[in-house]
Formats: C-alpha cells, structure tokens, sequence
C-alpha cells in the first residue's frame, strides 16, 4: 500500500484505531484501501415489551378492548449477520451482508396467551460504497446497496385460528421486494477523537408475491468516539430512524383480529441513543481482530397506533480485517 504523504500539519486518515470503524449499530460505516478484506459476524438482540398507542403506552387489555382478539405483548428479535468487506479497486469498497433472523412473539386473548416463532435466512444485501476526496482527517463516501428479494415472506405457524396461519408483517423474515438504500456517511479523526454522520434511506421496489411491500425506511445517525488506550475505544451515538407504513395487504391477513396484522400499524418514528464499545488488536497473531458492542435504547417513539415498543438492542460481534497479497496492495 503506498501512503501519501499530507501536509505536515495534517494528520493521515488512521484505519488501525478502534475508532477508525463506527460503532457496530452503523452499517456500511468505512471504506477499505486496495486490496483490502474484512469477515465480519454480528449478533444483534432486540427486546419489544409492553405496548404504545401514538406515544402513550397501553396496556394488552386497552389494545384488546379496541376491538382486536389478539395483541402482541412482547416481542425478541435476534439476527445474526455474516459480512465480508474487499476493496477490488481504488477508492471502492464492495459489502455483502446475509443476515439469519429469529423472532418470537408473544400474545395475549381473552382466552389466555400464545407465541408464534419464525425464523429463517433473511433478505441478502451487496452495497457499493464510492469514497471522495475530502481532507486528510476527513472521509466521506457514498453508499448505495441492493437488497435481494430471497427471505421468506410466507412464514406460518400455530396459533388459536389454526395449526398453520399466516404470520403478520412484523414477524416475517424478508422483504419480499428489492429494496434500494443509498446513504451518506462523513468521518471525521483528531488524534484522541472522532466522529461520524450518516444517513440511510431504503426504497422498497415494486410489490412482493403476498401483494404488499414494506415501508419506505429513513435514518440518521451521529456518533464520537474517544480513545484513550490504543486498543479501545467509547462511543456515544443518537439515532433515528423512520418507517412508514406497509402499502397493499397480505390478503391471508385479517386487519381486524390483531393489529400487527394491519397494514396502517406499522410506521413509527424513533429516537435513541447508542452506548458502544469497540476494541482492535494491533499487535501479535490476532493482529487485525477488532470485538465491538453497541447497546442502543430509545428514548422516544411514536408508533401507528396500537404496536409493542421497542425497549433496547444490542449489536455485539467481531471483525477481521487483512491485506490480500495477490492484489499486491
Ligand atoms: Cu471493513
């Protein structure tokens, strides 16, 4: 790799800090040099308990009382997500990201609780990220990815309608659409400090086989990071995120029974803020091996109407980065 030499008063653009890769929340953070490579592997865990109408929360007799048989009353997420990273050419940076989902949600009727569970590989995304020119201490790329239409939008399972009914939309595992999200991401490093800006928009395209798609999806996020030791690294991150509500229907849906199954009930607008932690080994036969955790609770959140808040997530997991030597980088 040739290094080129900036003005004396300027730093170089380090990628060997903990805090030269965002906090492990963001996506499509940083950009590689030529050649270079990164497996990553991320655990994410979301815990939904207790409902909200608009702001306010409501209890699952208030939701029921609406008129519905049935009510979320708690919902886990977990994913897992395999991700490599290469820079093929200069001053671009290709992603592939498959992510495995499982999700369980809990219910309440007047006639007493039940759980339906899905899980399965979930939608696989490539993105392309196109680094610019700005200052030495300064990176900014664009990003755009493609998400493939291969999670399944037809999970089924057991609950008091039936043996094998028709999940609703928040606990099915792929989009059923191509789905576009270009995106913005600025960095910035001072020599204890760093800091980042992103934004994130995804377009759904088209409609999926179940005669709906999901709703447009907009975020914003903003972090600084500050190291005091060479291998560890604190950040603080605000985030919001939008999603609007699906368009069409699943015709095997019934709007009426309980409100996940509803269309018009799934758009929120959230806020929250991302404690992270992120660590990278610089030295001896791990060389390269970064372990990083983002814990992210939101502090306020609109939701459409009668939906499970989300409560907190955590994204925990390990990168590993190398220089492949056949490119000669
Ligand atoms: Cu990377």
């Amino acid at each position: 790799m040739i290094i080129t030499v900036g003005s004396a008063a300027q730093a170089q653009w380090a990628s060997n800090r903990p805090d030269s890769h965002a906090p492990y929340g963001v996506m499509m953070d940083h950009t590689h040099e030529l050649g270079e490579f990164v497996f990553s592997y991320r655990y994410m865990y979301m815990q939904m308990n207790g409902l909200r109408i608009g702001t306010e929360k409501a209890t699952s007799n208030e939701v029921l009382n609406l008129g519905y048989s049935a009510t979320p009353t708690d919902m886990q997420t977990q994913m897992h997500m395999l991700a490599a990273m290469f820079a093929p050419i200069e001053n671009f940076t290709l992603v592939a990201m498959l992510p495995f989902a499982v999700k369980s949600m809990d219910h309440a009727t007047r006639s007493g609780p039940f759980t339906t569970e899905s899980s399965g590989v979930a939608d696989l995304e490539v993105a392309g990220m196109w680094k610019l020119e700005p200052a030495d201490d300064q990176l900014v790329h664009l990003d755009l990815a493609l998400s493939f239409p291969n999670g399944s939008t037809e999970k089924t399972d057991g609950t008091p309608m039936g043996d094998d009914v028709c999940l609703p939309y928040p606990v099915q595992i792929g989009s059923g659409t191509f789905d576009l999200t270009p995106g913005l991401t600025c960095l910035g490093q001072a020599s204890k400090f760093s800091w980042g800006l992103q934004g994130l928009t995804t377009f759904r395209l088209g409609e999926n086989d179940q005669g709906y798609r999901f709703g447009h999806r907009y975020m914003a996020t903003t972090w600084g990071a500050y190291h005091t030791i060479d291998w560890l690294s604190g950040s603080l991150r605000l985030d919001w995120t939008k999603k609007e509500n699906v368009e069409g229907a699943d015709s095997e849906l019934d709007p009426d029974v309980v409100p996940t199954a509803d269309p018009d009930l799934q758009g929120f607008n959230r806020w929250s803020a991302g404690f992270g932690i992120n660590t990278y080994i610089r030295e001896g036969s791990f060389r390269g091996l970064r372990i990083n955790g983002d814990f992210v609770i939101p502090f306020d959140q609109d939701l459409n109407d009668p939906q499970l808040e989300t409560d907190r997530y955590l994204i925990v997991g390990l990168q590993y980065s190398g220089q492949t030597g056949w490119l000669g980088g």
